[in-house]
């Protein structure tokens, strides 16, 4: 390998930029989407993901000035209506056509997939009471899941995006808490169009190990979401990256990293610069 000083900056700056980093729309200060992303892009961010849940309150917007926007879209979460695991078959059924209107959504705009935990139980959809003849309500959900997943990845695979199941954590869902999970529903559906969210400020509290579990998520990981133990930004906490990003980087995951915060340490136009380059530093320091 060629050893000169540059090609040590060379290799370090790569490294710095490892990962495509992103920030969610709703953090960002700014009247429309336009100052949001430019605000985005000062801060030192390489994209922005959209909730989809708040699609109406900025669609006109997004969609006017798609052509102007300082940033790429790296994805979109959320969004759809009922649960693919709901006792209701209008709900499931509500959920399927939502998830294929907003994987369409996801290719028109330059998204890489839809953000999807299964359930949530800020959502009052109808839950599995009743597990029948599977025994436990775990099985149960995943052969409603796993018979509706095939069509909606066919339908992801078609629009040359990714339905990216999302495990999240106990006191979110009751079901798909772990990354080793979604990888069995991935590997029973099989196929392109299929991978899976991991979400660092999930898995703390579900993994016994977010490396290993990424690591075990190999080539089905699809997408990543970063935040603080506290789920403020990344950066004034304690969760620290590093052994995260070594398992990113050791299964060549070529992704985004976005960090998707509930809450942020300070003003915006302080912390988020601090969190873009902090981010970056732990990137190139792995
Ligand atoms: C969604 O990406 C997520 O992480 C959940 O906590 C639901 O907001
Ligand atoms: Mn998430």
């Amino acid at each position: 390998m060629n050893d000169t000083p540059e090609s040590h900056a060379a290799r370090a700056t790569a490294d710095v930029n490892r990962w495509r980093l992103g920030i969610r729309l709703e953090v960002l200060p700014g009247q429309g989407v336009i100052e949001k992303f430019e605000r985005a892009a000062t801060y030192g961010f390489d994209a922005v993901e959209l909730p989809g849940r708040y699609l109406d309150d900025y669609r006109v917007d997004l969609e006017a000035n798609l052509d102007r926007l300082a940033l790429p879209i790296s994805s979109v979460s959320l969004g759809f209506r009922g649960s693919l695991v709901s006792a209701d078959p209008n709900a499931r059924r509500l959920c399927r056509e939502d998830t294929k209107t907003l994987l369409r959504f996801c290719r028109r705009i330059g998204a890489v997939g839809l953000v999807m935990p299964p359930v949530l139980m800020q959502d009052t959809h109808a839950r599995l009471t009743d597990p029948g003849a599977h025994g436990n309500l775990i099985d149960a959900q995943d052969a409603l899941i796993l018979e509706q997943l095939p069509e909606l990845a066919q339908a992801a695979a078609a629009a040359d995006v990714c339905l990216l199941l999302e495990p999240v954590n106990r006191f979110e869902t009751d079901y798909l808490k772990r990354i080793d999970h979604a990888v069995r529903l991935c590997e029973r559906v099989g196929g392109a169009g299929l991978g899976i969210t991991a979400d660092f400020f999930h898995m703390q509290l579900e993994e016994l190990s977010t490396a290993s579990s990424l690591r075990a998520a190999g080539d089905w990981l699809g997408h990543v979401h970063v935040a603080e133990n506290t789920r403020c930004e990344p950066g004034p906490g304690s969760l620290g990256f590093r052994p995260g990003f070594r398992a990113l980087r050791d299964i060549g995951y070529d992704g985004y990293v976005v960090v998707e915060c509930r809450t942020l340490s300070g003003e915006q136009d302080q912390v988020l610069p601090r969190c873009a380059s902090y981010l970056r530093r732990e990137m190139g320091s792995l």
